[in-house]
């Protein structure tokens, strides 16, 4: 395993310009963790920037603000030509499958620079010239806290504090069952570097818009338990979004609510779109109910826990359809 993090180093000492990127719609980990690489590797003399194939979400402006970091956003279109001939590796955090990398496979075909990939998932395609894949790992920040130490590179507060966001970020605080001793010695280690954890929590977790939770409480107002508890549904009609300002990015983790009741096995969010677009509804499950096979047979897709859907129909007629097709799954 060190013979990994060896190679790792070997190569990205002989670069001056490194582009990191991670996957698409990027969370506290992916973040997290490409600002820390960046941090380490300025302090060995290497030049880094980050590509992001998805906007900074505002949730984590700070991770990038508080590292001062340069950054390339093609969410709204790539540039005619991309720099990447102003790099001289290719590092990518997070993710090691093309899927989550919107557009890179074939702009970066026929660029001839050494291609690394550091990830956690299980999930991976074999481009890269080398991986350093730690499946036990709860984040890919702990990957790069490792490499970071056996280049001897001291871990600053700023460097921490990334680091920490992307540890937090992926085991939900410490709770999820990813977490391992090894992730807490590490945070440890992150919150002796200076990390103001109290600080952190309250960014993260105290920071929501009033009209996000103003949303939200009309959101669980309308829920219905169904099939005997199983089925949680809950509504967003466009009058909410009218009467509390909110706008539709603020419906975002709302369908995990309900999950929180003991009885539930999925829950199903009907959004009502504010203009003439489709009725969005996004479906959880806790594990018996797959939900993507059950959006398929509305064109939809996703995970077995997490998926979506969406019907060019009314709101009672989306309800209607996907609440009765649910039931019938639920209790055939
Ligand atoms: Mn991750």
């Amino acid at each position: 395993m060190t013979d990994q993090y060896q190679q790792f180093i070997d190569v990205l000492s002989h670069c001056k310009r490194v582009l990191v990127t991670t996957h698409v719609r990027p969370d506290g980990d992916a973040l997290g963790t490409c600002a820390a690489l960046v941090l380490a590797m300025k302090k060995k003399g290497i030049e880094a920037e980050v590509l992001l194939l998805s906007h900074l979400p505002t949730k984590y402006k700070f991770v990038f603000e508080e590292a001062g970091l340069v950054h390339h956003d093609v969410e709204k279109g790539w540039p005619e030509h991309f720099p990447f001939a102003n790099f001289d590796c290719f590092l990518v955090a997070d993710t090691g499958t093309w899927s989550q990398l919107p557009g890179v496979q074939e702009r970066i075909a026929n660029w001839n620079v050494p291609k690394l990939v550091l990830d956690h998932h299980l999930t991976q395609e074999d481009w890269a010239d080398h991986k350093l894949v730690i499946t036990e790992a709860a984040a890919a920040g702990e990957i790069a806290a490792e490499l970071i130490e056996l280049w001897n590179i001291p871990i600053d507060s700023k460097m921490a504090m990334a680091l920490y966001v992307a540890l937090v970020s992926d085991t939900g605080w410490f709770q999820f069952s990813n977490t391992r001793p090894f992730t807490l010695r590490l945070a440890a280690t992150l919150m002796e570097a200076g990390v103001d954890t109290d600080h952190l929590y309250q960014l993260l977790y105290q920071n929501e818009r009033a009209e996000r939770v103003a949303l939200q409480a009309r959101a669980m107002q309308s829920l219905e338990l169904l099939a005997d508890g199983q089925l949680a549904v809950m509504t967003i009609r466009k009058q909410d979004f009218l009467d509390t300002k909110a706008s539709v990015p603020d419906t975002e983790n709302l369908i995990n609510v309900p999950l929180q009741i003991r009885t539930v096995e999925v829950a199903l969010l009907f959004t009502e779109p504010l203009d003439s677009g489709p009725v969005r509804v996004s479906l959880r499950s806790k594990g018996q109910i797959d939900v993507a096979k059950f959006a398929q047979q509305f064109g939809g897709g996703g995970h077995a826990r997490a998926a979506g859907l969406k019907l060019q129909a009314s709101l009672a007629d989306t309800h209607a359809r996907v609440v009765g097709a649910m039931q019938k799954t639920i209790h055939p």
